[in-house]
């Protein structure tokens, strides 16, 4: 159940689209309850009672609200608590580097999903990886805080983090080379909340096929 202190977050038992959510709530310091959706029954019934305004996961239900659409539930969370940057000039720098940092992970997100894995994994490998590594490396460069805009922790931030661990447990050693995104993801997943997260239960393994499956299966794919 969502109480004013615990959201719920309603997805599948895996990262997907769900992680950046949780992320998300750990940085704030919310703790979270969640629903694993593992059977095409519960999806089913989700669906039948109007829960999902688009018919899709994930669902969050927080402040008395259910919010669909991942990246308008983490802008949000982002500037509910106040990791969209301070002045407008840094809002939209945060909106910017938060949006490359989506597309730098999101090809990770449908690792075992997508017909044809190896073209998955080589664009990664030879479009992804080459574009937006070198991007993070330098602007981390040139930041006196250490963060990607202003002097705090932002939304941005935490999307590059989920992309750098993508990278580190789907292409191990991908971020040699880049001491600066090195540092970063290290100093970033031992904040307070997001350490915890991480090394918590809530935290979710890398995809597996069993994962995937039970996923196709919920979706009535297979
Ligand atoms: N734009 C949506 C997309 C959500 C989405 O594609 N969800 C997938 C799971 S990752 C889903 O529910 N698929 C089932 C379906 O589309 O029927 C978001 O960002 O939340």
């Amino acid at each position: 159940m969502a109480t004013a202190e615990n959201p719920h977050l309603t997805y599948f038992n895996g990262r997907g689209y769900g992680e950046s959510i949780r992320i998300i709530l750990a940085a704030a310091g919310l703790k979270f309850t969640e629903t694993l959706v593992t059977k095409k029954e519960q999806l089913d019934k989700l669906r039948a009672d109007g829960e999902l305004f688009f018919m899709q996961l994930p669902m969050l239900k927080i402040d008395g609200m259910t919010l669909v659409q991942t990246k308008a539930i983490i802008r949000y969370i982002a500037k509910k608590y106040g990791l969209d940057g301070k002045t407008p000039e840094d809002k939209i720098r945060v909106d910017i580097l938060n949006e490359g940092a989506r597309d730098f992970v999101m090809d990770f997100l449908w690792i075992g999903f997508v017909s044809d894995e190896d073209k998955n994994m080589e664009k990664i490998k030879t479009q992804i990886l080459p574009r937006y590594r070198p991007i993070y490396e330098k602007i981390l460069t040139e930041s006196k805080s250490g963060y990607l805009v202003g002097d705090d922790l932002s939304l941005a931030d935490l999307t590059l983090l989920e992309a750098l661990l993508s990278c580190e447990d789907y292409v191990p050693g991908s971020l040699d080379g880049y001491p600066k995104l090195q540092e970063f993801k290290a100093r970033v997943s031992s904040l307070p909340g997001i350490k915890e997260f991480l090394e918590g239960p809530q935290r979710k393994p890398i995809h597996t096929q069993e994962y995937v499956d039970e996923c196709k299966r919920a979706w009535g794919e297979i």
